[in-house]
């Protein structure tokens, strides 16, 4: 049944942001109601079930802080957790919160309209709800809002298509079958050698080729569990005063400080280590060209004594862009997978897909029969969730009109013109740059706290100004340019969707700088805030 109700608050997502907000909200004594598309709670782990999925930031870090019991109760069976290990965790903390009365699942809220004669939000879902609240929160993610780009001819496909973003629950078979993989993103490269064990044939269609590094993947060292867990706080300390919002200290010395053989001889223990390691082997890395050109070399050669066959290693040999400037991938055996003989890599930059066919899908260079499409094809990140949300703001602008050259935001969290919405890492945060639910649990408690200050100082609405909207953008954007992340064509940019205003829109300055400027604002009175 429809739900006509008023709240304290919507919140627009049940993953682990919308969960923690809800679980905050009511710590506040605040009414709450959450609308999730999927029908179970988890987010980006409920819906990214593709095979191979796994987080790619250690579990014992990626993972809630906010309850000593929970982090001290919960074992991890592994260091990086699969898919079904963070939903059956997503699961359990919904339970553990009692935080289901509040969610409904299995609704998409479709538009959203700031009432300024009421100060209050009206939020129409696509089951027909029509509640009001005082405040809107979006915890849509980053990356949920998926990507099918238009190919002609898709209606046309007589096999079976998925997204690896809407795989299906029910176990798909696919042995027997011709498989194709577009895309070889984080995604695709997880995808692909699970894939390959199971299909006759696998093509997969590579546009842009990706580094990746091993996992290292392992399961969890008791030892290592013991460690954490006792002296958990600390961990946690770190974590949130690092960079990336995950603990990890860089060496001292510069790769170009070291002869090749030397400097070798570290990146191959990092190699062997897994994850990021190779990225933190030296402190240059992500800011000199000629440090990281190093990195890269290794990965290139490490991909040249893998793949057996020169022309098809040369293939996926990243060359045009710096190590870590596109989303770093970590993979298990995914360039060995180029060695089966049921594996085809084909080149689609210089042979465009042209077409989905009845049968399969033509290049500008070949036809392919094929059962089965996987789009590996990413997601409208960032913006693309708010978007489709359909927000109309002060004086009926709608946020596609603000957003039309690019995402504008104060601190990723408020948008002025909008009063009373907070967007949970949205653009403008450290959010994909941070080890996210670190991230995420800041800006929860951080819009709690405000919230519970407006209510203890009698006031009602809080917006962004227009010059701190500015200042923040403009920092964005310098410190953005500092970097390396410019020479890539990434979906940080936005470039991955045709037509998208490319803007960099992950704050690159560091979680830590940007905990201490939101701490910052807070003290001096909100700066940059308008209350009323
Ligand atoms: P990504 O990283 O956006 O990767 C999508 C892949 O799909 C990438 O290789 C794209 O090539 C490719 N792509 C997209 N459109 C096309 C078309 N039209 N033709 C051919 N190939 C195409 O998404 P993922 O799901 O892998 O990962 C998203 C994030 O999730 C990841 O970064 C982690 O943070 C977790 P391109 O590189 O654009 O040339």
């Amino acid at each position: 049944m429809a739900t006509e109700a008023s709240y304290d608050a919507v919140v627009v997502g049940a993953g682990f942001a919308g969960m923690y907000m809800l679980h905050r909200l009511r710590r506040v004594g605040l009414s709450a109601r959450v609308f999730e598309t999927g029908d179970g709670v988890g987010g980006t782990w409920y819906w990214n079930r593709y095979p191979g999925a796994r987080v790619d930031v250690p579990s014992l870090s990626y993972s809630y802080s906010f309850s000593d019991d929970l982090q001290q109760d919960w074992c991890w069976p592994e260091t990086y957790s699969s898919q079904e290990e963070l939903e059956k965790y997503a699961n359990h903390v919904a339970d553990r919160f009692d935080l289901r009365p509040d969610i409904q699942l299995g609704t998409t809220v479709v538009g959203a309209d700031y009432d300024e004669a009421a100060n209050r939000w009206t939020v129409r879902t696509d089951r027909d709800d029509l509640v009001t609240a005082r405040f809107l929160i979006t915890a849509a993610g980053c990356l949920s809002a998926t990507n099918v780009p238009d190919f002609p001819g898709l209606e046309s496909f007589g096999g079976t298509w998925y997204h690896t973003s809407r795989w299906p629950k029910e176990p798909v078979d696919l042995s027997g079958l011709r498989v194709g993989v577009i895309g070889t993103g984080s995604t695709g490269i997880q995808a692909v050698p699970v894939i390959a064990e199971q299909a006759a044939h696998l093509y997969v269609f590579q546009r842009t080729p990706n580094y990746s590094l091993p996992t290292g993947n392992r399961p969890m060292d008791p030892e290592v569990e013991r460690e954490w867990k006792a002296r958990y706080d600390e961990h946690r300390d770190l974590d949130r005063n690092s960079y990336a919002a995950r603990h990890v200290p860089l060496p001292a010395h510069a790769a170009l400080d070291l002869d090749r053989d030397e400097r070798d001889r570290i990146f191959e223990e990092a190699w062997y280590e897994g994850a990021f390691a190779m990225m933190q082997a030296f402190k240059d890395l992500r800011t000199s060209r000629e440090a990281n050109e190093t990195a890269a070399e290794f990965v290139r050669r490490k991909i040249r004594a893998t793949v057996k066959d020169p022309e098809v290693a040369e293939l996926l040999c990243p060359k045009d862009y710096p190590i870590g400037t596109k989303r770093l991938c970590l993979d298990s055996h995914y360039y060995e997978t180029f060695n089966r003989d049921n594996v085809t890599l084909v080149d689609v930059r210089t042979h465009p897909i042209e077409e989905i066919t009845p049968s399969g899908l033509r290049t500008s260079a070949a036809e392919y029969q094929l059962d089965v499409i996987v789009f590996a094809t990413g997601f409208d990140a960032m913006t693309g969730p708010l978007l489709r949300m359909n927000i109309t703001g002060r004086g009926g602008l709608t946020l596609g009109e603000k957003w039309e050259y690019g995402p504008r935001t104060y601190l990723g969290l408020s948008i002025a013109g909008f009063p009373n919405l907070f967007t949970i890492t949205g653009p403008g945060s450290p959010s994909v740059l941070a080890s996210m639910i670190t991230c995420i649990e800041q800006h929860v408690d951080l819009i709690a706290d405000t919230i519970v200050h407006l209510d203890q100082a009698g006031l009602e609405t809080i917006e962004a100004t227009t010059e701190a909207e500015d200042a923040w953008v403009a920092h964005v954007n310098e410190v953005a340019d500092a970097t390396l992340y410019k020479y890539a064509n990434s979906w940080y940019l936005g470039s991955n969707i045709p037509g998208k205003p490319r803007v960099f829109m992950p704050y690159t300055g560091g979680f830590n700088v940007y905990t201490a400027r939101c701490n910052e604002v807070v003290a001096n009175d909100y700066e940059g805030f308008a209350l009323a």
